[in-house]
């Protein structure tokens, strides 16, 4: 059946690729759109719960085709945090450092960064270069770094409140959510007729939809046999609270990112907190299933390993010694959902007619909050440029004997995919429930 402006469209996730495409759809003049997630907006589970992420132009492949796609869509990304009054009063135009210290490192740093594209960008090649960008904050050392301070153009977004933000902008407009657990928690897709025509939640009901849209992030491959093209990898994320006279000087910071070693913000202005994360390719959790077959499940916590702290603590002493040895006022776990290629999944499934997939996000999805609905919105009416649908498409066979430990281009820690399985001690964080903030 064709899809029209009233067809029943169920959105499975609310987190930042369901909540943009509720908003897309609800802005094309779709009617009747139902939203189903486990937790009210800011999911407590949604790796866009956070106090801030990385806006950038950000390249992670220097095939030209893959560029060239990425470039469109974060433009797209861009204009939107640049314009689109939901989602202008949360973008921060701090700008960024990118910065590697190995050999490789630097490599690496040459596919993501292309400082010939960037129109204010200079290269940072001594350490007092990188303490000048926030004098008195920027003390430490910064031991054989280099890279690249991308000046404008690039900064960060309040993640969780821009997310809220689409969310209730979607619902102003009519978009249904259901939020909460056993009514929101999907536990099925309903297959019928070699199609998928809805979903059962957690309370029993059946939600039939003419369109399904899957944007359930890490926890998509519950629903749905992803012929190994997801893997569900964690990382972990601190804050450190500032003390009231010291967020002024914080203030305005850029983002420093080593992709070999972290990346922290400006202290956000409701808490006055810094967010921190080490970089590493990753944690996963693998687990045999009742079928044999071992999987990586995403499980929540809000507390990291001890390792990422000391990782954590060494970024610091290398950059902010002043805050190496403070106290963590948050702790937690974070989960995303790799393809083989980092690219993502977004596409009408080929053997269910009436299901769409908004997967697949890498790791890196949060940055295209104000557009990639409107690409999903363009899957589910088959309109996909060719150009884009080719990188974006339900792609199994490149996932085929998938190496799990495939490190996907990142750096960190031990230079290898970590498993939860092999942790042996956690933090003991203060807990608080991210879910109510
Ligand atoms: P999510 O936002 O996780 O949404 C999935 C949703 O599915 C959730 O709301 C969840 O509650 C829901 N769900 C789960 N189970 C069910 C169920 N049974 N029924 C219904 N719904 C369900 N990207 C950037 O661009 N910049 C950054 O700086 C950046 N930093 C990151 C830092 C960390 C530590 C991590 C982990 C990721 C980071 N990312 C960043 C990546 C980015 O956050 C994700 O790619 C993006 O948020 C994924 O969006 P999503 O909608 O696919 O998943
Ligand atoms: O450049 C970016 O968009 C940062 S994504 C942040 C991050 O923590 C990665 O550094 C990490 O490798 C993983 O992909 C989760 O997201």
């Amino acid at each position: 059946m064709p899809v029209t402006k009233s067809s029943s469209i169920l959105i499975i996730g609310a987190g930042t690729w369901g909540c943009s495409t509720a908003l897309h759809l609800a802005r094309r003049g779709y009617t009747n759109v139902t939203v189903l997630d486990p937790y009210p907006v800011p999911s407590a589970i949604s790796a866009g719960n956070d106090v801030n992420k990385i806006i950038s132009s950000g390249q992670y492949s220097s095939k030209k085709d893959e560029v060239e796609v990425n470039e469109i869509i974060a433009e797209q990304a861009f204009n939107g945090w640049k314009n689109d009054p939901i989602f202008k009063p949360y973008y921060h135009d701090t700008g960024v450092v990118m910065s590697a210290t190995t050999q490789e490192g630097l490599e690496r740093l040459g596919v993501r960064v292309r400082p010939e594209d960037e129109p204010d960008v200079a290269e940072l090649t001594r350490p007092e270069q990188f303490r000048q960008l926030a004098p008195g904050v920027l003390k430490g050392n910064f031991p054989g770094w280099r890279g690249y301070h991308i000046r404008s153009n690039a900064g960060w977004a309040h993640a969780r409140n821009a997310l809220v933000a689409a969310a209730r902008e979607a619902q102003r407009l009519g978009v249904r959510f259901v939020a909460g657990s056993p009514q929101g928690r999907v536990i099925t897709l309903i297959f019928e007729n070699n199609d998928v025509k809805g979903a059962v939640t957690a309370d029993g009901k059946i939600w039939r939809a003419e369109q399904t849209i899957l944007c359930a992030g890490a926890a998509a491959g519950q629903f749905l046999d992803f012929k190994d093209q997801l893997r569900p990898t964690a990382w972990t994320l601190v804050h450190i609270q500032l003390k009231p006279e010291e967020r002024a000087q914080y203030k305005n910071m850029p983002v420093v990112f080593n992709i070999e070693k972290g990346f922290f913000f400006e202290p956000d202005e409701e808490r006055g907190e810094i967010k921190i994360c080490d970089e590493h390719p990753g944690y996963t959790n693998m687990t045999t299933g009742a079928d044999g077959r071992v999987r990586s499940i995403p499980f929540e916590k809000t507390q990291v390993p001890r390792e990422a702290e000391m990782r954590v603590r060494k970024l610091l002493s290398e950059t902010m010694p002043q805050l190496a040895d403070r106290p963590f006022s948050f702790a937690r776990i974070c989960w995303c959902a790799d393809t083989p290629n980092r690219e993502f999944i977004i596409d009408r499934h080929p053997e269910y007619p009436s299901l769409v997939l908004g997967c697949g996000a890498s790791g890196r999805g949060f940055k295209y909050l104000p557009s990639i609905g409107s690409i999903i919105a363009d899957a589910m009416e088959d309109k996909t440029p060719a150009k884009i649908h080719k990188l974006i498409r339900w792609s199994p066979e490149i996932a085929i004997n998938r190496n799990w430990g495939d490190r996907l281009g990142r750096f960190g820690g031990p230079n290898r995919v970590m498993d939860f399985n092999e942790v042996k001690e956690w933090t003991n964080v203060t807990q608080r429930d991210i879910s109510k903030l």
